[in-house]
């Protein structure tokens, strides 16, 4: 394996010098005169030109193989800068170079803004898919689309979140290669455009492959309308060309809830119609001679990354049938075998429909394909006696709303979820009526994160301390190989070395907090962490009111036994998301109120992180202590956050949902905090749950949910904070009460920080059982998982 291995050969001199010509030829100006963002450019150039030649050798290598497409409406990449050196094999080497010549590498990585095509967890993983992918020598391209604007960039202004645009290239694009030559033409209803597509290269680790990440930007399709120009009609051909703009301008700031405006299914459709447009074109060249499109499938397998893609079926048969001739039937086996789904979470709001207008508005003949689908179902499901009724949850459309996961359920070889539980609930309940009827076609792949950005890239300490301790990096291409550090768990002076290494973590944090949020931690303290998007079922208000309740406890009772505690939050709410923003006030102003305070705040402190991102977690996970992941049993899909804490070795402080299952299962739940009810007793007390009955009985949360309207804290007339008061005992409108079930498990969460709290101070035991955690991370890499994928779905 390790032969095969090969490091971007390295020829300093030469680099230098290609460095120092470009910074010149690109910026006309003098070395001295060049800026961080100049420098930033002409390093990004000079590491494109170093991979140039194996990502041609790529592209145009062994063509007549089978590959894999994944197609996701979001790529949440961050920033490529030092990820890249770190997979070319350079990341040292360069970084001296630069210094030789008074370059600071930080400031220059600081230049990058984060590739920000992505909300939260989905299209993280997707970016990780692709680091694998690569890494394993898995042809795999990535499919999506170029956003002008990514997502947000959150301010908070008095404890409230304000959205930014985050117009990421705005002063260039390092890492894309636009290939004019490749753009399709993408026909709506109402209109034509051009899709542009744009390259991105995915390196692998050390290996030589570069995969590509191609996303579509929408163009006009004539630059100028020249008729309405020759008319005098200027705003007309303006605005024509704003409107095909319009298309991939923004993301979406949406995670789980859809989105169902028309320009949301105009992206999705647009990405895909390039996208498969592509993949046939390629098709047709490669097999000229030899065309059988019966053999499609032999050589693509496309991955949709939940239903967003989904319209890339209809797209296909459509192709197939009104582009080259062939009969429906047939076109529609072909696709069959070609798409595999994978769902990313069971919250109903997310699994999208489409109103039947909205699709004739957009696509009209994907609409008629989709029909005629539905109705060979329907057809073939009255043959075999089943009653309208039973029908009704297989139909892909109903009462003119399309339901996008039946169609891909129906026309794809693989449905999975993202872990265990997930997957079982997809089963038994979710889409139980297809589990029924085609078993086989169900399948579990548990979620995984690159050990490269979040551990070799980011955590840079505890790399070289493994690679120290096991005698090699080997690790970094076999991530189970961490289990051999279980060798040290008694030894005393290595788990000294992992409290030295999450210190010296904690105080590049502390000073990176004091820097960004102006607020003094103190790294002594327990960093208590909770960061990913905001949302009732995550629980962040779980957290915040737990904090609200210590608070007052060691006001009343100042030598209460208590170790120092840092909570950290961060994360970004949906700007039509009333009570998550809520969410983000309430834990503003516990903050200010906390951290103002002289009787606590040497032993307690609050930080809501501002712009929470992929390049701030890179700093937040390798300073954890705990890991909050605190959602209702049966709501978070995976989880991927998780993970990230555990590799960097924080201790897990979780309910039995998602990954966090598989985390306890593979570290041992005796090195983690486990709480909470479990999903099925959630199941069998949801209809007789009453939270007023918790709210009374204890004082405790009788005095954390009343902090939130005695007036002791101020939404500044926002009624924020009502309508979370409300939410838990007072529902208004038909809201079921707390059914996030917050109160059920307020007393377990406040019970098992008290043990955390207690335990801290056995600073060895504590070392062990992070220890525990990093050597049984491997199971959580994505090579894992991206292999898994080609091995069980894929075949290749
Ligand atoms: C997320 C899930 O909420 C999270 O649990 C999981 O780890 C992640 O996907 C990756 O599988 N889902 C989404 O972000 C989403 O938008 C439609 O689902």
């Amino acid at each position: 394996m390790k032969e095969e291995i090969m490091k971007i050969k390295l020829n300093k001199n030469k680099f230098m010098e290609d460095y120092i010509e470009n910074l010149q030829r690109i910026t006309l100006k003098n070395f001295e005169d060049t800026s961080d963002k100049d420098k930033y450019f002409a390093l990004c150039d000079t590491i494109m030109e170093r991979i140039n030649q194996e990502w041609r050798d790529c592209k145009n290598k062994t063509k007549k193989t089978k590959k894999a497409y994944y197609f996701s409406a979001e790529f949440l990449v961050g920033r490529s800068l030092g990820n890249n050196l770190i997979n070319l094999g350079i990341y040292d080497e360069v970084k001296e170079l630069l210094d030789e010549i008074d370059i600071d590498f930080e400031s220059i990585e600081n230049f990058e803004d984060d590739a920000a095509l992505g909300n939260g967890g989905l299209g993280r993983l997707a970016a990780c898919f692709m680091d694998s992918a690569a890494s394993q020598k898995i042809d795999m391209y990535g499919y999506g689309v170029r956003y002008r604007e990514g997502l947000f960039k959150q301010k908070i202004e008095n404890g409230f979140q304000v959205e930014e645009g985050d117009h990421w290239i705005k002063d260039g694009d390092g890492w894309s290669i636009r290939v004019e030559s490749d753009s399709k033409i993408v026909k709506f209803r109402d209109q034509t455009v051009k899709a542009v597509p744009y390259d991105m290269p995915m390196l692998g680790f050390e290996n030589g492959q570069v995969n590509t990440l191609r996303l579509w930007q929408s163009e006009p399709f004539e630059e100028f309308d020249f008729s309405y120009f020759n008319n005098f009609q200027y705003d007309k051909a303006v605005e024509e060309k704003n409107r095909a703009e319009d298309i991939t301008r923004v993301l979406y700031p949406n995670d789980i809830q859809r989105e169902g405006k028309v320009l949301r299914l105009k992206q999705q459709y647009f990405f895909c119609s390039a996208s498969i447009q592509d993949l046939v074109e390629k098709y047709k060249k490669y097999f000229e001679n030899d065309l059988q499109f019966e053999n499609f499938p032999k050589y693509h397998v496309i991955q949709l990354n939940d239903t967003h893609p989904i319209v890339a079926i209809p797209e296909l048969i459509r192709v197939l049938v009104d582009e080259n001739g062939i009969d429906f039937d047939r076109a529609v086996e072909i696709t069959k075998k070609t798409f595999a789904f994978t769902n990313h979470t069971v919250l109903q709001e997310a699994l999208e429909t489409w109103p039947k207008d909205i699709m004739l508005e957009v696509c009209p003949r994907c609409f008629d394909i989709i029909e005629k689908i539905n109705d060979k179902l329907v057809e073939d499901f009255k043959a075999k006696g089943l009653s309208e009724e039973a029908i009704d949850p297989y139909r892909i459309i109903r009462y003119d709303q399309i339901r996008m996961a039946n169609l891909a359920i129906v026309m794809s070889i693989s449905v999975n979820g993202v872990a265990k539980l997930h997957t079982k609930i997809l089963k038994d309940d979710t889409f139980n009526h297809w589990y029924k009827i085609m078993p086989e076609k169900f399948n579990n792949k548990t979620n995984g994160i690159t050990p490269r950005r979040w551990l070799v890239y980011s955590n840079i300490r505890l790399s070289n301390f493994i690679t120290d301790k096991l005698g090699s990096d080997d690790w970094k291409y076999d991530l189970n190989k961490l289990k051999e550090l279980e060798k040290y768990l008694e030894d005393d002076k290595v788990l000294e070395e992992i409290n030295q290494i999450k210190y010296e973590n904690k105080k590049d944090l502390a000073r990176y907090i004091l820097e960004q949020e102006n607020i003094v931690i103190n790294p002594d303290s327990i960093f208590d962490i909770q960061i990913k998007r905001i949302h009732e079922y995550k629980r962040q208000h779980l957290n915040i009111l737990h904090i609200i309740n210590l608070y007052h406890r060691i006001k009343k009772n100042p030598d209460m036994n208590f170790y120092p505690t840092t909570f950290i939050l961060g994360g970004k709410a949906a700007p039509g998301y009333f009570r998550a923003k809520a969410i983000i006030k309430l834990a503003n102003e516990v903050a200010r109120v906390i951290n103002k305070d002289p009787d606590v705040n040497k032993k307690l402190k609050v930080v809501f992180i501002e712009n929470y991102r992929v390049s701030y977690g890179e700093k937040l996970f390798p300073a954890a202590d705990i890991s909050e992941q605190i959602s209702t049993a049966g709501k978070e899909a995976s989880g991927t956050g998780n993970m990230k804490f555990m590799l960097n070795g924080a201790l897990t402080l979780g309910t039995y949902d998602g990954a966090n299952i598989e985390i306890f299962e593979k570290a041992g739940v005796e090195n983690n905090y486990i709480f909470g009810a479990k999903v099925e007793e959630l199941n069998s007390i949801r209809d007789s749950y009453s939270p007023k009955e918790y709210y009374h009985k204890n004082s405790d949360i009788k005095d954390a949910v009343d902090s939130l309207v005695s007036g002791e804290l101020n939404d500044d007339n926002s009624y924020m904070f009502l309508d979370i008061y409300n939410s838990l005992i007072n529902p208004q409108g038909g809201e079921k009460a707390d059914s996030y079930f917050l109160l059920k498990d307020f007393e377990d969460y406040k019970k098992v920080h008290e043990k955390i709290n207690e335990e801290y101070s056995d600073r060895k035991t504590w070392a062990r059982k992070a220890l525990k955690n990093i050597a049984n991370a491997g199971y959580f890499s994505s090579d894992r998982t991206i292999l898994e994928y080609a091995k069980d779905i894929w075949k290749i």
